[in-house]
């Protein structure tokens, strides 16, 4: 049978002048491609707040995809916010510190994107920089202007990981639309990805179970089907 995929989703608050204010659960409808692409059967999970909710939930999947988003709530890390944060969910960051909990219980496979990695980073005591422009030194474009799936900067993949694997070669050009990054990479993972100006595109735990990329494969796969391979992983990993 084809695994079933939960993508966690991300919420949207009307300001449309109709219903403002109300709340919309959702996902790009890429990630959802991309699961159905590798054999897999795409969820979306909504954000729900009962412990044992989230523990059903995870029963009914085989594995689990954290999507991009808002901000993580800086105090998850120990922070004040700075002017430089964007706009945060913090019952949406309070679920998925909890399905990671709970998903590493139940041993089912984990991958991060964009957001989805950050969050993954701080629930297991890791940092993050609030925007880039704290950085002390000089970045690439990590917000690119130019199209999804076009190519942006490109990206070292440390040799050895399962990221590199999965890839294959020594670099990759990835598309970028993050202004948050790692600082601190928490303990039991590694960095098996790092753009040329030292920032953090990735990262994986020693079990080889949890897999974080800051950029969006799943909006790549059209042009650059190689980036299936991340969610061939994932699919492979939930069988
Ligand atoms: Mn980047």
């Amino acid at each position: 049978m084809s695994p079933f995929i939960g993508i966690t989703a991300s919420v949207l608050v009307r300001n449309d002048g109709w219903l403002t204010g109300g709340e919309r659960v959702y996902v790009n409808r890429d990630y959802i491609e991309a699961i159905i692409e590798v054999g897999g059967v795409p969820l979306i999970l909504p954000e729900v707040a009962d412990y044992n909710a989230v523990e059903q939930q995870v029963r009914l999947v085989d594995g689990l995809v954290f999507s991009g988003g808002y901000d993580v709530d800086p105090e998850y890390y120990g922070e004040q916010p700075l002017p430089e944060l964007g706009p945060v969910f913090p019952q949406r960051d309070q679920y998925e510190v909890t399905l990671l909990e709970i998903a590493g219980r139940h041993k089912k496979p984990v991958l991060g994107i964009c957001r989805g990695l950050q969050i993954i980073n701080v629930a297991f005591g890791g940092t993050l920089y609030q925007d880039l422009s704290l950085v002390n030194k000089p970045i690439v474009q990590h917000e690119q202007n130019s199209k999804k799936d076009v190519r942006g900067h490109s990206v070292r993949l440390a040799a050895g990981t399962v990221l590199s694997d999965i890839l294959g070669g020594a670099e990759v050009r990835t598309n970028s639309f993050h202004h948050q990054a790692i600082k601190g990479v928490a303990t039991g993972f590694t960095v098996n990805a790092e753009a040329q100006d030292g920032v953090v595109e990735g990262i994986e735990n020693s079990a080889g179970t949890i897999l974080g990329v800051q950029w969006h494969p799943e909006m790549m796969i059209g042009k650059f089907p190689a980036m299936l391979g991340i969610f061939r992983w994932l699919v492979a990993k939930a069988q």
